[in-house]
């Protein structure tokens, strides 16, 4: 048990991952945190951010917008304060499924930036996205929905409820507490865009570590037959298991 082995050290913190949670999704919820999970090398915290528990505790107040397709679209800003301003946390949507060990993603985290994210470049061809809610378009569109954040960096100080809860949909999707450089980039993989992100055979950098169903996924009727919903399912079926595995214990 010498110190430069890899192993998982016993007093190494828990990596917090705040995951979006929506009772419209909550199996989708569940698969992502299994998928995570099960695959992880280092201890790992997962927390649901619900909107009902953050009314509850005073954090979110704010009256819910036309355009706010799911029941973490503002809430999501709230994770530096969620992990009271200390060390990175990342903030995930529920409708992601894990192909890679978390550990991969955590070790490309670089102190230097106030936060890092896949920097897509996209246009969503669709108007409307899941149960028929708008979908909208603008700069940096997704680029929120998976972020690494430095929650002690002294730029994300400004995210507190009073801001989250007042500010702009704008303001808080495109970062714009932010310089452009404060913001780091991680490889599309790590949010890779169902029907709009392509996997080329004779390139392994293309192959997703980490699915994103963001039009909708198998788990509503519509998208049942989405690219990737057979690693969905299969992941599905793997958690109903463990699920039942654990009452029985
Ligand atoms: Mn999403």
């Amino acid at each position: 048990m010498g110190s430069s082995d890899n192993k998982v050290h016993p007093l190494e913190k828990p990596f917090k991952v705040f995951v979006g949670y929506d009772v419209r999704e909550d199996l989708a919820y569940e698969v992502c945190r299994h998928s995570i999970l099960k695959r992880s090398s280092i201890p790992v915290e997962i927390i649901p951010i619900k909107q009902s528990d953050l009314r509850s505790n005073g954090l979110y107040w704010r009256e819910r917008g036309q355009l706010e397709s799911t029941e973490f679209s503002f809430t999501r800003f709230l994770t530096p304060h969620l992990a009271n301003f200390e060390g990175w946390a990342m903030f995930v949507d529920c409708d992601f499924l894990y192909l890679a060990d978390i550990k991969e993603l955590r070790d490309l985290i670089d102190d230097k930036y106030a936060i890092m994210c896949v920097q897509h470049d996209y246009t969503p061809k669709e108007t409307t996205k899941m149960d028929g809610a708008v979908q909208t378009v603008y700069p940096r569109k997704n680029w929120s929905s998976m972020v690494l954040y430095n929650c002690g960096h002294p730029k994300n100080k400004v995210l507190t409820p009073e801001l989250v809860n007042t500010q702009t949909g704008a303001f808080l999707h495109r970062f714009q507490w932010l310089e452009d450089q404060e913001i780091g980039s991680v490889p599309f993989v790590w949010n890779f865009l169902e029907g709009h992100n392509r996997v080329v055979e004779s390139d392994p950098n293309t192959f997703p570590k980490a699915i994103h169903y963001t039009r909708g996924g198998p788990w509503f009727d519509a998208w049942k037959n989405c690219e990737f919903a057979d690693l969905w399912l299969k992941e599905r079926d793997e958690y109903v298991e463990a699920s039942k595995k654990n009452v029985e214990n």
